[in-house]
């Protein structure tokens, strides 16, 4: 049974393979670090209460002790945040990316993100990968869905280099996680910030002609400077599990600045009269499609208690 510790951790998971651990050490400068391989000590009981995650997994901050050229984990740290696809602990900002070209915007994918993300209480940064090729109208259609939201938005192009100081900027001492459907380019970016990232590249698809840089394990990468980054791969859905329907609106941080002129304390801001938040929406202070998709997102949520 490993312990669970409370001192300054030594070390962070930054990769899980083979039954094996590779750390990086907690001081200094996180890019100028050898990789250390571990394993745990003693016999890897399951889970711990209430957790959906490994005892050890990427993101974990643990001690160790290094032993005869080999490492051992002794103790993991209480995690501040669990991720469960892809597993990582302790991950603090997400990073969301659409583009700004192909593929066209996923808004009901990009709002459950966002709401994830605050469900678990992490930083959201938003960005708008391939400017280089963007489309107007696409454009237009991100100011819109972004209006009154309290994220940084970063426009990027991992082709021209435009945004990648901001991007870096944003991530530099934190650990974040990249975010998106597939094909926004969030490996690309990755590959131009991170000297020797390689992710694998995958034959060029048949039926979309575009080369693609599939990511298989998860990783933690080092921004040269601070911070850690994962890639992950591209996904099309997210569920809704585990949040309540009166949890819903404090998930959309926009409504915040409203919500306590309206009527009723435990407005959801749909059928009730005297809605700040609604009234806002009449006055286009807050996005019409993040708050359609909001609706979408209650009656999804009203329609499983139903069972
Ligand atoms: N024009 C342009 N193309 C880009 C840019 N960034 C990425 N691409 C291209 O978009 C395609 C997809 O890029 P990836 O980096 O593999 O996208 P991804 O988000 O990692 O995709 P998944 O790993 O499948 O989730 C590749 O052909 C890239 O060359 C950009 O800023 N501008
Ligand atoms: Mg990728
Ligand atoms: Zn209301």
């Amino acid at each position: 049974m490993i312990e669970r510790g409370n001192g300054v951790p030594s070390g962070l998971v930054v990769k899980a393979y083979g039954g094996f651990f590779y750390l990086k050490k907690l001081t200094g400068d996180n890019n100028n670090q050898p990789l250390i391989v571990a394993t745990v000590r003693g016999k890897l009981k399951l889970s711990t209460a209430n957790s959906e995650l490994p005892p050890v997994v990427v993101g974990d901050k643990v001690d160790f002790i290094e032993d005869n050229a080999a490492a051992v984990i002794v103790k993991v740290h209480p995690r501040s945040s669990e991720l469960i696809r892809p597993p990582i602990a302790n991950i603090d900002q997400v990073v969301v990316v659409c583009a700004a070209s192909v593929p066209v915007p996923d808004f009901q994918l990009m709002d459950r993100i966002t709401v994830r993300a605050e469900a678990e209480k992490l930083a959201v940064v938003i960005v708008i990968n391939k400017i280089d090729s963007a489309r107007e109208e696409i454009l237009g259609q991100l100011q819109q869905h972004l209006r009154g939201l309290p994220y940084p938005v970063i426009k990027t192009s991992a082709v021209t280099g435009e945004g990648l100081t901001d991007l870096k900027q944003a991530l530099l001492g934190r650990i974040s996680v990249m975010a998106g459907p597939s094909g926004v380019g969030k490996s690309s970016l990755l590959m131009k910030l991170i000297p020797d990232y390689e992710p694998k590249i995958q034959d060029v698809s048949q039926k979309t002609a575009r080369g693609r840089h599939t990511t298989k394990h998860v990783e933690l990468l080092a921004i040269p400077g601070s911070g850690y980054i994962a890639d992950t791969p591209g996904f099309s859905n997210i569920n809704l599990d585990q949040i309540e329907l009166a949890e819903l609106p404090l998930l959309f941080p926009e409504f915040a600045d409203y919500r306590l002129d309206c009527k009723f304390s435990s407005c959801m801001h749909i059928p009730e009269p005297d809605c700040a938040v609604k009234q806002a929406l009449a006055e286009e202070k807050l996005s019409a499609s993040r708050y359609r998709n909001y609706c979408q997102m209650v009656a999804e949520i009203q329609a499983q208690r139903k069972w």
